[in-house]
């Protein structure tokens, strides 16, 4: 039976983030070493299925229809096109291909049906698939597992007291329903969020909070640095310091032994000598390839120098959990219900992101 804690609370997390900085790495390093090989580094691949017109307006992302961002449209890829990428990761180095779309939720129908053959084209390539398409009702979480989806990626963001200063479109308890939908599934739970959004300390143990008490807790926690990207409402954020990033990452680690901890978007601003130490305090896993979803990331041999650097490997697929099987659509057992999503829409104002949507209004 695992020993894991699943009450923290936030004063506790807290005393942990403010711990003077070298008993933090120390804690969070020996906690890592218990749990995992600290050699070994997942490399996974972000691919853009569906990218920007999103209908809702996360005030951090470029993919918002509502504000103006140099990011340019695209309708959703081909099964033909996602495999000869996914071929192409897993010939870097990639154990792990996470497919975006820019949705808020899904819907049943001939797309959501292009996706399932995804997941099942990327699972027979044997490498770990994960999905993140927004919000997802029970019955869809289903037809993704047994399509062979590995993960559902769908991050809480940030505390629920500053999700409502980021985001007026959905609540945070839509976020923790579609993670509670894909709990019910045999498919992984990937949830972190994002630092530098002008969140207080506070905000950042909150997130860990929500995290930390689910039970079982997410198998991937990813941590993103915002990247301001001009045009959306919190473009004039200042970049996070990498100080910050290492006592979140080796929060994160302390409070979901674990859990593989996702050093994930903001890479590009840090150096090796940062990168480095969010891994000693507990990091395991990167996205690698030259773009995230829309924005830039370190080039893939940038990557494999600084692992071959620092001693570091990527890790082989499904080491934690088997392989799922794959159904063919035609064996289905879980027929598209249709089913009209009760998704909550909190519209309340939030300023800036009011603002830039009426500077985007007035550019076009
Ligand atoms: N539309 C889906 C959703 O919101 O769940 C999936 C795609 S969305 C782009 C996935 C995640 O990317 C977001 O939850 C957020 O944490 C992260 N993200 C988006 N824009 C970002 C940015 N500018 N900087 C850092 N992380 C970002
Ligand atoms: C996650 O937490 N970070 C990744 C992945 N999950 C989907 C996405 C980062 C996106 C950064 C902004 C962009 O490239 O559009
Ligand atoms: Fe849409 Fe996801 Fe971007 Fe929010 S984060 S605007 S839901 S793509």
């Amino acid at each position: 039976m695992s020993a894991t804690k699943h009450n923290w609370t936030k004063e506790e997390i807290l005393e942990i983030y403010n711990t003077p900085l070298m008993e933090l790495l120390y804690d969070a390093a020996t906690i890592h070493r218990k749990h995992h090989d600290p050699n070994t580094v997942q490399v996974s691949t972000l691919l853009s299925i569906k990218t920007g017109g999103c209908p809702e307006d996360c005030g951090y992302c470029p993919q918002a229809a509502r504000y103006h961002t140099d990011v340019e449209g695209n309708d959703l890829m081909s099964v033909q096109q996602v495999k000869a990428q996914a071929l192409r990761a897993k010939s870097s180095g990639s154990s792990r291909v996470c497919m975006g779309a820019a949705w808020r939720n899904v819907k049943d129908g001939e797309e959501f049906d292009q996706v399932l053959e995804m997941v099942r084209t990327i699972n027979k390539l044997d490498m770990e698939v994960c999905c993140t398409l927004g919000m997802i009702t029970e019955n869809q979480a289903q037809r993704l597992a047994e399509a062979g989806l590995y993960a559902y990626n769908h991050n809480l963001d940030s505390s629920e007291e500053y999700y409502k200063e980021v985001i007026s479109t959905r609540g945070y308890e839509d976020r923790l329903e579609t993670i509670d939908n894909v709990r019910k599934t045999n498919v992984t739970v990937c949830s972190g969020g994002i630092i530098g959004m002008g969140e207080k300390t506070e905000d950042r143990a909150g997130m860990l909070v929500a995290l930390s008490t689910l039970n079982p807790q997410p198998e991937s926690v990813p941590i993103n640095a915002l990247v301001a990207v001009e045009g959306t409402p919190l473009e004039d954020q200042k970049p996070v310091s990498i100080w910050d990033m290492v006592r979140m990452v080796a929060t994160t680690r302390i409070v979901m032994p674990e859990t593989q901890v996702r050093l994930s978007a903001g890479r590009t601003e840090m150096t090796r000598e940062g990168q480095a130490m969010c891994f000693f305090a507990g990091a395991n896993s990167i996205f690698a390839g030259d773009k995230l979803l829309t924005t830039p990331n370190p080039d893939v041999n940038e990557d494999m120098e600084m692992f071959k650097l620092l001693g570091l490997n990527p890790q082989k697929p499904f080491i934690k959990k088997m392989q799922p099987e794959t159904v063919e659509a035609q064996n289905s057992q879980y027929q598209a219900l249709g089913e009209k999503p009760k998704w909550t829409r909190p519209e309340h104002t939030i300023e800036r992101n009011e603002e830039a949507k009426q500077k985007a209004k007035a550019l076009k």
